[in-house]
Parts: C-alpha cells; sequence; structure tokens
C-alpha cells in the first residue's frame, strides 16, 4: 500500500446546489474513526460497533461546539467488501450546499482529506473492484448525452469490452510464454504454422476492435452535422427551425453568421450536434475570413454535411465553390426557400455537385420559414444515424474510445511487425520483444500495465466524489 492510499479521503458526491439529499463520502483506513468524530448514532453504539451495509440513523455534530449540524442517515461498507475495496462511510444528509461543506470542513479538520476528481472510482480500480474500461464507462455513464450513448456505457460496464480484450490478451500471453521456453529450452525452434495464424487471428480481433472506435465516438460524442453552404442561404434559420429556437442571428445581410454555432437534438436516440456555420464564399473582411476558414475546418470534422441552398435564386459562383468543397462528402442537399417561387432544377444541382446523379434519399426541397419539408430533412438526418451505427459484426457495449483505439493501434502495429519477423524467419528475440509490446499495450487498456500518465488522465475527468 503507497502511502497515497493510506490516505482517508473525503467528498461531497451530489452536485452543488440545494436539493433534498445530500451525500459525503468518505473512504480509507480511517474512515470509522474520522466520521465517528463527528457522528453519533442514534442507536447508543458508535459508528465501529454498527454492522456492515445496514442504513442507521445519525446525527452529525461539531464536536467543538456540540453543535447538531443534522440528522440523516448513513451506511458503514468496510474493507475490503465495499465500492472502493477500503473501509467507507457514505452520510446521506440534507441537500444544502453550505451544510454539506461544513461536515466536510468538519471530516478535514480530523484528519481526512479532499477527494481529488475519480479517485474513489481510482481506489476502486487499484484495489480490483472495477476493470479500467469499465471505470471509463463509468464516467461515460455520468456524461451521456443520448440515450444510446447512456445504454452503451452501462453495457460496458458489464465488462463485455473488459472480457473481449481479456480473451486477446490471455492468447497472446500464452504465445509470449510457450516462446519464452522455446527460447530458453529448444536449439532451432522455429515458430509454427499455428502459432503464426494465431498471431493474424489476434490482429483481425484487434482490426475489429480499432474500426468500432467512430460507432463508440458517435454515441458518446454525438454526430457532427453541419449545414454549409454559400451566404444567405438560409443555414442559420435551418438551425433554429431545427431547434425550435432562435439560436442563431438570421439577417437578410450575408455574411451574419461568422462563428461556429453549435447545439444538440435528440435523433434515433443519438445526441446529433448541429454545427451552424459562416458561408462558403471568399471574404476579405478579416472577421468573415476568420469565419469562412473555421467553416471549412467544421467542414473537415463532420460526420454528415448538410449542403444548404437558396432555391427561389439562380445559381451563383460561390453555390459552385461550396459544391466544389463539399464533392465526395455525400451530402444531404437541402433547397431552402420552398416557399418561393423555385428558380434552380435538381439537374442543375446534380451537374454543381459532378457527383452523378443525387437520389430522393439525399435531396430535400423546404422551407426554413414555413416549416415545410422540416420533417423529411429530420428523415434523412435519422438514415445518416443508423447508417453511421450499423454495424453487424460489432458486440453491444464493445466500442473502443480514443485511449483504448490508440493502445490497440500499437498493439496491432507490434503483431504486424511480429508477422513480418516471423515470416522472413527473422531471430526469435526479435519476435518476442513484438509479442511483448502489444501484450505490453493490451495491458494498458485493461490496466494491467499501469502508466501514471495514463491513470492520471483517465480519472482527472471524473467529477469529485465519484
Ligand atoms: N422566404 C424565405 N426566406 C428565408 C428562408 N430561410 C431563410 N430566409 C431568409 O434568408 C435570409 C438569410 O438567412 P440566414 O438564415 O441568415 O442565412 P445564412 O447566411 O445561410 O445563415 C434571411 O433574410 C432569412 O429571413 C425561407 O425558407 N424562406
Ligand atoms: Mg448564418
Amino acid at each position: 500500500m503507497s502511502a497515497e492510499t493510506h490516505r482517508t479521503i473525503a467528498a461531497i458526491a451530489t452536485p452543488p446546489g440545494s436539493g433534498a439529499l445530500g451525500i459525503i463520502r468518505v473512504s480509507g483506513p480511517a474512515a470509522l474513526a474520522i466520521a465517528g468524530g463527528i457522528v453519533c448514532v442514534s442507536a447508543g453504539d458508535g459508528l465501529g460497533g454498527r454492522p456492515s451495509r445496514k442504513l442507521f440513523s445519525i446525527r452529525v455534530h461539531d464536536p467543538a461546539t456540540s453543535r447538531t449540524l443534522d440528522h440523516g442517515q448513513a451506511v458503514i461498507m468496510r474493507a475490503p467488501s465495499s465500492s472502493t475495496g477500503e473501509d467507507v462511510v457514505e452520510l446521506y444528509l440534507h441537500g444544502g450546499w453550505i451544510l454539506l461543506t461544513s461536515v466536510l470542513r468538519l471530516l478535514l479538520e480530523r484528519g481526512a482529506s479532499l477527494a481529488e476528481p475519480g479517485e474513489f472510482t481510482r481506489r476502486a480500480f487499484e484495489n480490483g473492484k472495477i476493470g479500467l474500461t469499465q471505470a471509463e464507462a463509468v464516467n461515460d455513464l455520468i456524461l451521456a448525452t443520448s440515450e444510446r450513448g447512456l445504454v452503451e456505457a452501462s453495457r460496458q460496464i458489464d465488462g463485455s469490452m473488459h472480457r473481449r480484450i481479456d480473451r486477446l490478451t490471455q492468447r497472446l500471453a500464452d504465445l509470449v510464454s510457450g516462446l519464452e521456453a522455446a527460447i530458453e529450452f529448444g536449439e532451432d525452434v522455429d515458430i509454427d504454422a499455428p502459432s503464426l495464424g494465431e498471431v493474424s487471428d489476434l490482429l483481425n480481433g484487434i482490426e475489429r476492435l480499432v474500426s468500432s472506435y467512430e460507432i463508440g465516438r458517435i454515441l458518446r460524442e454525438g454526430m457532427r452535422v453541419v449545414l454549409a453552404g454559400r451566404p444567405n442561404v438560409g443555414k442559420s434559420s435551418l438551425m433554429n427551425a431545427l431547434l425550435g429556437t432562435e439560436r442563431a442571428i438570421v439577417t437578410p445581410v450575408p455574411g451574419t453568421t461568422r462563428d461556429i454555432l453549435e447545439e444538440s437534438l435528440a435523433i434515433e436516440g443519438v445526441a446529433v450536434r448541429l454545427i451552424d456555420t459562416a458561408g462558403l464564399a471568399a471574404s476579405s473582411e478579416p472577421a468573415e475570413a476568420a469565419g469562412i476558414r473555421r467553416a471549412e475546418e467544421a467542414l473537415a470534422a463532420a460526420d454528415v454535411t448538410v449542403w444548404v441552398m437558396d432555391g427561389s435564386e439562380p445559381l451563383r459562383s460561390e453555390d459552385a465553390k461550396a459544391a466544389a468543397l463539399l464533392t465526395g462528402r455525400d451530402p444531404i442537399v437541402a433547397v431552402n426557400k420552398s416557399d418561393l417561387p423555385p428558380r434552380v432544377s435538381r439537374e442543375e444541382i446534380v451537374r454543381l455537385l459532378a457527383a452523378g446523379d443525387i437520389g430522393d434519399a439525399t435531396f430535400v426541397s423546404l422551407s426554413a420559414a414555413s416549416g415545410d419539408g422540416l420533417g423529411r430533412l429530420r428523415d434523412r438526418m435519422a438514415e445518416k444515424v443508423r447508417q453511421a451505427l450499423a454495424s453487424p459484426s460489432r458486440e453491444p457495449g464493445v466500442s473502443v474510445n480514443l485511449r483504448q483505439k490508440e493502445a490497440l493501434q500499437r498493439a496491432g502495429s507490434a503483431l504486424r511487425l511480429a508477422l513480418g519477423t516471423a515470416e522472413a524467419n527473422g531471430p526469435l528475440d526479435c519476435l518476442l520483444l513484438d509479442l511483448r509490446q502489444a501484450l505490453d499495450a493490451l495491458g494498458e487498456i485493461t490496466g494491467r500495465v499501469c502508466r501514471e500518465d495514463i491513470l492520471g488522465r483517465i480519472f482527472s475527468r471524473f467529477c469529485v466524489g465519484k
């Protein structure tokens, strides 16, 4: 046990503000002694005499003045059968922020340290209560921005990802130990064909997991839908109409929108991040030009683009410029201002995109002003969401995050090197080195191989008290 884990930590686990309940958590070797100093149990015996996992009534008082601060309830979970693996005391008090900070201060005065973000979960991980991918899923659960994101996170807490990585790790570890034995005892051992097959098989499994990243990103962060097109076609009006609010400023003056505006809405249970941009056009005015640069960057990072056009005006050279930026991105084409007499034909638009025919599936005639056709645009976006999430080979709850993807990619590169070495009949020691590197990279995902910087980064994203 390190000096760090000898500390007894305390934090308010409920969000700031006032509420019906406020929870304070204490974890560590001195949890019972510290909390016992400010808590009176109505049954008479002290905190230490209470059984584990049984709720009981308490009175919290300031030992210096004997003043009662609150009446509430508490539960004790003794090590190692607790959420963190240490002695834990949870106090359920009234949810006043001043009250809770006063109680927390009393605990700190008696020797507890203020918990860092995610420190309770980190201790749970360090004491083997929870795998690293599960700990990350706990945070995804708390931060989920959509129903589907929530479902994915709760499946991941069940450990499906953890088990998948564990199986790969186990198979790789078997290969490594076989090879180590061969190097130690054998004279001229060759890596045999079945082992080579096993390496390719592992590589396949790793690549499948890497490819689950995009889906995971969309479930966790939402799908980025960028509204693009030349100035004044009604992008901001469309953003407002889809959101049902006056979020973006709309004026008849071209170049009104200069920054990126972003708001979310839910489609198919997934967060869709609608991004309104400055019009795609050339400008010599610095703020407008910067807005256009940002629009191009947003476009580069988009999952889906909606090309907004003004159907009530003949096409302009700026439309052609916008089209050039959008060709190949398979945009949804939204021809706006259908409440006015049409001046653009579908053939002209198809020619501009130079993309062959645009199917009905991507072509929508609508009016941001009257609301006509908005439902059809939503349907197109829903179809894009379904396409983005469609993956017949993916197991629900198995989608890697960026950190996991990067580690998997390193494991994959090491395995590819190993395959190359084996095929060229290279030295077994080189092979062993590559396989061990792959094993370490997989170990980083589940936390078998712990690096302080990795753990620090993961847990610092948590709330205090979690
Ligand atoms: N008649 C009509 N005018 C619209 C429609 N959508 C937008 N406009 C007008 O077009 C102008 C430019 O709209 P805006 O949303 O600022 O365009 P943006 O520059 O592409 O963001 C404003 O005067 C809007 O009122 C529409 O569906 N019908
Ligand atoms: Mg605008």
